[in-house]
């Protein structure tokens, strides 16, 4: 059932889920035994009285065309619709920044208050981070619930989070989050009781700073925990450090799950919704002709990532930052596909992963005419088009992905001083040893490494004999 029609009014979506089953062999160390999920994972299936109904709220300096589509909110949108909000309406005001104490300028609150009450919604979402003085202020103008675009991700992450190191990392976020917000939630109550001033300042300041004490010790601990189950996955993997790892990276929805699940059977979840995966598998891939490599599933990107929630998930891009290869999977079926391409490049940047080699691989050709998929692959400088559910492709996949573990180990040999132990573990994680010979004060070594390192370490590489 759909809210009241409205020009502005939203598309019904149906949203398909399946879990891949599979007698396959277990998960390699990174992934982890899957736990129950979180009690707000449980959550009933909302009745009409607490559905969530959102308008979506956005502004910047993008003109929108007038009948109020704001295709700038498509990706809010999709975001709404996977925390299980039902999106009722969308609104854009055209200015070059947010208005500072209330977002959006007066007239356009006014309007959005009028179109909330039209048509019965309950919640308003912004598509950026609000401070918590813009938060409270657009709640009083309207007398609804306001959430910003962190919100509404963390709380698509809390509902998805299926492992340890998935819920460590979503409560990491939660709580990074809402530190600098204390203070937001402490007026409110102040407001309710009737205090604030002179006589009610005591407790409720020394209340906020017992909080923000626990809230510190609780993200010191979480991460400790997170560093502890890094670090036994890493000892874990030890053994195989020295063989090539792939990563499959790519805008969330992409298909890089059901891609992991056609190369190497692993069950991993696949949903129609953004955010299905939250923790990295690492599976085998056999590519063939005695060929083995390490495949790992990560966490889907999104334009304009809050960049909290980037450092909250730094363990999962653990596993992007140490690839020898990414493959950057694209959804053929996106019409935005080549601005989502570019974003995923941002992020990767941001986590500094920007000189990992990246093959582009166009998925979900099913959906497309051949010659159609044939211009895209070019807009997106695709190597490989594949269709993950029918299996084309694939074979086309794997030789790329076997030509380039193949070539790209140089031979080189170096000489490292023992007291560069950085230039050493490097070496030690990220190259093969083939031979090495310590002296008191340095290492001689030969070693197959790629070009990326050997550049790296180049003041080290010895001239060629
Ligand atoms: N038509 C078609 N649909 C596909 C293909 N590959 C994946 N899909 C569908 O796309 C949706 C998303 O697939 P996932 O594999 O979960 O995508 P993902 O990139 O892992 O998504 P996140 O984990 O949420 O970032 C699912 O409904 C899949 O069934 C394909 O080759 N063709
Ligand atoms: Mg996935």
């Amino acid at each position: 059932m759909r809210g009241p029609s409205d020009r502005r009014t939203e598309r019904g979506h149906a949203s398909s889920t399946r879990r891949r089953k599979g007698s396959h062999p277990p998960d390699l160390p990174s992934g982890e035994e899957p736990k129950a999920p979180p009690a707000r994972a449980a959550r009933p299936e909302p009745t009409e009285a607490d559905e969530e109904r959102a308008i979506l709220v956005g502004t910047g300096p993008e003109v929108q065309p007038e009948d109020g589509t704001a295709p700038a909110l498509d990706e809010l949108s999709e975001l709404a619709r996977t925390a299980g909000a039902r999106v009722f309406a969308r609104l854009w005001q055209r200015r070059e920044r947010p208005e500072a104490a209330s977002y959006l300028g007066s007239g356009k609150l006014q309007e959005l208050r009028q179109l909330a009450g039209e048509l019965g919604a309950n919640l308003v979402i912004a598509d950026t981070d609000l401070t918590p003085a813009q938060v409270r202020h657009m709640e009083e103008a309207l007398n609804l619930r306001v959430v910003d675009r962190s919100e509404l991700i963390i709380d698509i992450f809390a509902q998805h989070a299926r492992t340890r190191q998935a819920s460590l990392q979503v409560e990491l976020a939660q709580l990074q989050y809402q530190a600098p917000r204390l203070k937001r939630m402490w007026t409110h109550l102040s407001r309710i009781t009737g205090g604030g001033g002179i006589g009610s300042r005591g407790p409720g300041e020394k209340q906020l700073e017992v909080d923000r004490r626990l809230i510190q010790k609780r993200i010191l601990v979480l991460r400790e925990e997170l560093v502890e189950l890094e670090s036994r996955r890493v000892r874990q993997a030890g053994s195989r450090t020295d063989v090539f790892k792939v990563a499959l990276v790519g805008y969330t929805n992409a298909g890089k799950s059901t891609l992991m699940h056609a190369l190497t059977g692993a069950d991993v979840l696949i949903e129609d919704k953004l955010f299905a995966t939250l923790d990295t598998r690492t599976r085998r891939w056999e590519l063939g002709r005695g060929l083995e490599v390490l495949l790992s599933d990560t966490v889907g990107f999104i334009e304009k990532l809050p960049h909290h929630l980037v450092a909250s998930f730094h363990a999962t891009l653990e596993e992007v930052r140490g690839a020898d290869l990414l493959i950057h999977v694209v959804n053929a079926g996106d019409p935005d596909a080549p601005r989502r391409s570019q974003s995923v490049r941002d992020v990767l940047k941001a986590i500094g992963a920007e000189f990992i080699p990246e093959m582009v691989v166009l998925n979900k050709v099913d959906l497309l005419e051949p010659a159609e998929a044939m211009i895209l692959a070019g807009k997106v400088s695709a190597r490989v088009l594949v269709s993950a559910r029918t299996g084309t492709g694939i074979e086309d996949l794997c030789a790329a992905v076997r030509e380039q573990a193949a070539a790209r180990l140089e031979i080189a040999r170096l000489e490292v001083p023992i007291a560069d132990g950085r230039a050493l573990a490097l070496l030690a994680g990220r190259a093969r040893i083939l031979e090495q010979h310590f002296s008191d004060t340095s290492c001689t070594m030969t070693a197959a490494l790629s070009p990326e390192l050997k550049a790296k370490l180049l003041h080290y590489v010895l001239p060629e004999e």
